[in-house]
């Protein structure tokens, strides 16, 4: 049996932007946690290799220590570790993975054309982004040797978003005989599905960065006997989470974690940052996003014969014409703020928070 790691897009040296500094350092050396708690399950599950599917590093060239610690825990990995640059650490001139002193055992699929490297009873294929963009299809026509069974390791999209990501079409997959396709790019996991013969998955970033990256991450352990299985695993790094809510309450478990909590419901305007001090103390992290409405008592003064019940019809309008268009969700949000602007102005009153 052949049993591999699969990762991809860790983003090391990623500056993690939109937090406060001391979180955001916290989340740097925490992807380095990542990385080596990756080394760890690798050895403790005795797998023949680490495949990781681009964007291993935030840029080409990331810093001296962010490149020294990198290639110093896939070094003491125990096993081959194959590396597929991605869109992100594309092999440019100055590429890291062009660096002489790359430890034995991690091996770079270079080129922007696929490329075999046997690994004892298997082999393993890959290629890499030679510049950020790769706008050619190059798993079409590929074939793998039928003798032995064979992975890949590729960046790349299966629903092409654009065209600059490097396709990968599922008829491509079906024709190729790989017995796995182990992919990167797409930052959210997706299920082990096959085409052909062939299994293929997106394990995701093994860390979320931000609340666009949600959830439980981890990795997937590849087996292959006659055909490929794969198995999520969960790394347990902090999560990031988004919860609606009336409540402003952050819920119990969350202590290790970085909690958005948007506001929904009705209720006066809310002193967010205050709310978020004060909620702090449950979570490693705490953002409050107001998305409130304004009270249907205060709503109701769009019937008044005033210039504040104008003005809020005029605000209904702009709403009830946005009614259909795509940001409607924005401009709902929107028209809500400038109720609140506009009524604490006409009734004298301090503008809110
Ligand atoms: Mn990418």
């Amino acid at each position: 049996m052949i049993k591999l790691i699969h990762t991809a897009d860790l983003h090391l040296g990623s500056p993690i932007a939109g937090l406060p500094e001391e979180t955001a350092s916290a989340l740097r050396e925490e992807l380095f946690t990542t990385l080596a708690k990756i080394c760890e399950l690798a050895e403790s599950e005795r797998a023949d290799a680490i495949l990781i599917a681009g964007d291993l590093f935030e840029e080409p060239s990331p810093s001296r220590s962010v490149a020294d610690r990198t290639f110093s825990l896939l070094g003491r990995a125990g096993m081959p570790v194959f590396i597929s640059p991605g869109n992100h650490d594309f092999m440019s001139v100055h590429s890291v993975y062009r660096r002489q002193d790359l430890p034995e055992n991690v091996r770079i699929f270079r080129y922007e054309r696929i490329e075999k490297i046997p690994c004892g009873d298997f082999d393993v294929y890959g290629a890499g982004f030679a510049a950020p963009r790769v706008e050619h299809e190059l798993l079409h026509g590929f074939r793998a040797d039928p003798d032995r069974p064979s992975v890949m390791v590729l960046h790349g999209e299966t629903e092409v978003s654009s065209a600059y990501y490097h396709a990968v079409s599922p008829r491509d997959i079906a024709a190729s005989g790989l017995s796995y396709l182990a992919l990167g790019h797409i930052h959210a996991r997706s299920e082990a599905a096959r085409a052909g013969d062939t299994l293929f998955a997106y394990p995701g970033c093994p860390m979320g960065r931000g609340f666009d990256e949600t959830g439980e991450k981890g990795v997937y352990i590849v087996e292959i006997e006659d055909r490929a299985r794969a198995r999520f695993v969960p790394l347990g790094a902090r999560k990031f989470v988004t919860i609606e809510s009336g409540e402003r309450a952050v819920p119990d478990g969350l202590e290790r974690d970085l909690v958005k909590l948007v506001l929904t419901g009705e209720s006066e305007p809310v002193d967010t940052e205050a709310l978020a001090r004060e909620l702090a103390p449950r979570a490693f992290y705490v953002k409050v996003v107001d998305r409130t409405r304004l009270p249907k008592r205060v709503r109701e003064r769009a019937g008044e014969d005033s210039l504040a019940g104008a003005f809020l019809r005029a605000l209904d309008a702009v709403r009830a014409e946005a009614g259909g268009a795509g940001d409607s969700e924005e401009t709902g949000a929107l028209s809500e703020l400038a109720a609140r602007y506009g009524l604490a102005a006409l009734d004298g009153e301090e503008a809110p928070l």
